[in-house]
């Protein structure tokens, strides 16, 4: 999950920041013709350009006004007049609205209200009357007199204007997501046993929707707005690119009619909001968390996210390569999913997807995308899609792109996870991605994977799912800790299961060195110098410190440093071995790479 940069700006560290784009679509396709606005009025009176065709056939028709109203500067598009108003301060632009009936439209674009609103005054301000003109305006001047906001409840009308630009986002606020909801192809299980759940999604990456899995969370009784008021009111959390309170928030999600409505999307909330941490617990299914051996160094994984209709997250893949699961507590989600090798339509990326451009918004997406998704030339290509409601939980396998509009007013918390079928992948993120690591700070990016193999290494840890299973037991990390700390409280099948999984690790690290260096090689032969790759890859990595002693080599030494040493002495004292230097496997990897290249 975690939306995770974020779903919508910079929310939060879960996905690559996406780059949003207005697409504004001048084809017979668009949605945006005559016959779908003709119920839907503008404030302002702002028609979309294809109802010039119809009103110009009517007798009374006196002609657009954009050429009367703009004069020569009629011969700008109204996007780049928006380009140019953009440009302007907010005094200036109240000054330029009020010289020309075209220019009040364009001014009032409540989408330059927003920034202005953001940069200046971040999230300190109290939503009014609808509009962040209105916010804004307010809280420059606290004295401004509201009968001048209510003034502004009737506003000036044009007549015969025509604006696809500014029509387009009060069009998507307006339309809803009735038109998009009604399939639903994602499997939807209750009772899944952990063994099945593996078998049947986590293990082929297959999406699922588990129905009963939060429903007896206490979460489920207790969570609604007037509770999160009640008792966490002043709590400051994070919308999108600010910090605000809950009550602010909520009187803003309440209230407003934007397009893409900010985002609460919070990874602290467990320490900002007291208590909130025992309403919810983790599903039986993903307990096996290796970054957990991390502890608190781990990268962001957990999040509160709360929004009213409209709100969600736009096309990304999940941090690091993780998979998560997402758990609705009220309201209901609409989820959008394509398999790791398919890009949505209308989502563009750069080769290594560390770029990642889409609509602007998500309901922009789905009035002109959404519908070549239905009846593509092969179905196999048919998204996967389906509602999340509350107490549900949507398992997103990792790798995957996935948009979500909330339906209603909506609160879920979401995680991030990486298990013994993703460890792999997320290994090799962390590896050849150095540079699209999220949820540290900067300077532990290029070094995550180390810090993890370091972790994985050292930690006792066990996921312990048999026992979970058998005994259904809420998940007890404080005994787990415990354990952690003392190794000589380690029995046979936790030190047997850690000798497995460090061996595992090996495997997959050999895997992706030679995977790392074939790449090396097609990029080179493409003559692009295999940038953005880790350094000295031909050369085995010096083993660290610690993981020389756990080998048995004296760590102060370098020699008999590299990856293929076989056999070592963990200090704990017991022993264990590993097989993975024949040098005919070496070769057969080394040509299926370069086959796969
Ligand atoms: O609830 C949402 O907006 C979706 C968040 C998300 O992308 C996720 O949980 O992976
Ligand atoms: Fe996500």
């Amino acid at each position: 999950m975690p939306i995770h940069q974020s779903p919508t700006e910079e929310s939060t560290a879960q996905v690559p920041r996406a780059k949003k784009q207005r697409i504004i679509v001048r084809h017979e396709k668009s949605k945006m013709t005559t016959q779908h606005v003709m119920g839907l009025q503008h404030p302002l009176g702002i028609k979309p350009l294809g109802n010039y065709y119809m009103d110009a056939t009517r007798p009374d028709f006196t002609g657009a006004c954009r050429s009367p109203s703009l004069g020569r500067l009629s011969r700008l598009t109204d996007e780049i007049i928006l380009e140019i108003l953009n440009l302007l301060s907010p005094r200036e632009l109240l000054t330029l609205g009020a010289t020309s009936r075209v220019l009040y439209g364009l001014s009032h674009l409540d989408d330059m209200w927003k920034t202005f609103t953001i940069d200046w005054f971040k999230g300190d301000w109290e939503w009014q009357d609808d509009t962040w003109r209105a916010t804004f305006l307010k809280r420059s001047d606290p004295n401004y007199d509201t009968s001048t906001i209510l003034q502004n409840r009737d506003p000036l009308k044009l007549k015969y204007f025509y604006s696809d630009v500014l029509f387009q986002p009060f069009y998507c606020a307006a339309i809803g997501m009735d038109p998009y909801v009604s399939v639903e192809n994602i499997d939807r299980r209750s009772n899944l046993g952990l063994d099945d759940f593996i078998r049947e999604y986590e293990q082929p990456g297959k999406p699922v929707i588990i129905v009963d899995g939060a429903k007896h969370w206490p979460a489920m009784t207790k969570w609604s707005t007037e509770h999160f008021l009640k008792h966490w009111s002043d709590s400051v959390l994070r919308a999108e690119s600010v910090d605000m309170t809950i009550e602010n928030y909520f009187k803003y999600a309440q209230g407003t009619k934007d397009e893409s409505p900010l985002y609460l999307f919070d990874k602290n909330f467990g320490e900002r909001c007291k208590g909130i941490l025992d309403d919810i617990e983790v599903p039986v299914y993903f307990r096996e968390d290796l970054f957990g051996m991390m502890k608190e160094q781990r990268p962001d994984y957990r999040w509160l996210i709360v929004g009213p209709a409209r709100s969600g997250s736009t096309f990304h893949k999940d941090p690091n390569a993780t998979s998560a699961w997402n758990a609705v507590i009220t309201g209901s989600k609409k989820w959008i999913m394509f398999p790791p090798h398919i890009l949505p339509p209308g989502v563009f990326t750069n080769e290594d997807e560390s770029e990642v451009t889409s609509p602007v918004s998500l309901m922009e997406w789905f009035s002109n995308f959404y519908a070549s998704t239905q009846f593509p030339d092969d179905p196999s290509l048919r998204p996967l899609e389906g509602i999340c409601r509350e107490g549900e939980i949507m398992f997103v396998p990792r790798g995957w792109w996935h948009a979500v509009v909330n339906l209603d007013d909506c609160i879920a918390v979401t995680q991030n996870y990486v298990g013994s079928q993703n460890l792999k992948e997320t290994m090799q993120f962390l590896y050849l991605k150095r540079d699209q690591v999220s949820g540290v700070v900067d300077e532990r990016r290029e070094g995550l994977y180390e810090e993890f193999r370091e972790a994985v290494f050292k930690s006792n840890w066990t996921p312990d799912q048999e026992q979970d299973k058998a005994e259904g037991e809420a998940h007890d990390t404080k005994d787990k800790e415990t354990r952690d700390q003392d190794s000589a409280e380690l029995t046979a099948d936790e030190i047997e299961k850690r000798r497995e999984r460090i061996a595992l690790w090996l495997k997959y690290e050999e895997e992706i060195k030679q995977l790392s260096k074939a790449i090396r090689r097609c990029r080179a032969g493409r003559g692009e110098g295999g940038a953005n790759l880790v350094d000295g890859d031909d050369e085995p990595e010096p083993l660290s410190f610690w993981e020389r002693a756990k080998l048995g080599a004296d760590p102060k030494s370098s020699e008999g440093e590299g990856e293929g040493e076989g056999k070592g002495e963990v200090s704990g004292g017991f022993s264990f071995g590993f097989d993975f230097g024949e040098e005919e496997e070496e070769e057969d990897k080394e040509n299926q790479s370069n086959d796969e290249c």
